[in-house]
């Protein structure tokens, strides 16, 4: 009788606990890269990639698959990532860590809860050599990252 009513007093404990372990508002998401047909487009250097929204962001999302080999000449990629309470998306951000470098020639995020997705084009390197940028910009709104 005694457990009975201290498992009853804790119950809504319990109930709130587990509400509050929740994500609030944690959207999963799809990102789907295409790498360049072409020599060298692939890479083995570290793909960062920050979503952005009007009130939050993922920092520094390192796609990685251990059952294949990512970012591979002419190969579409598909990762998932749970972001919570970012807001409105503003936009993705895609850092190149190391000296291989990476042609991109598009890159798809996609709302798995909402179905919304965003899709743009790039078809270049990001690169730490000079010449290329190592980050680039992939705004709502725009077609091309940048
Ligand atoms: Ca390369």
């Amino acid at each position: 009788m005694r457990n009975g009513i201290i498992a009853k007093q804790m119950l809504p404990t319990f109930a709130v606990c587990f509400l509050f372990s929740l994500p609030a508002f944690a959207d999963l998401y799809e990102i789907e890269t295409r790498t360049c047909d072409r020599e060298d487009a692939g890479t083995d250097s570290d793909v960062l990639i920050d979503i952005v929204g009007d009130r939050g962001r993922v920092q520094g999302f390192r796609p990685a698959s251990p059952e294949r080999n990512d970012f591979r000449r002419n190969q579409v990629d598909t990762y998932q990532v749970s972001a919570s309470n970012i807001g409105v998306l503003r936009w993705l951000r895609i850092n190149l860590s190391g000296t291989d470098g990476w042609c991109m020639e598009s890159i798809r995020l996609r709302n798995l809860d909402t179905g919304r997705s965003w899709l743009w084009r790039y078809g270049s390197w990001i690169d730490t050599d000079s010449a290329y940028p190592a980050t680039v910009m992939c705004r709502v709104g725009q077609r091309y990252c940048r």
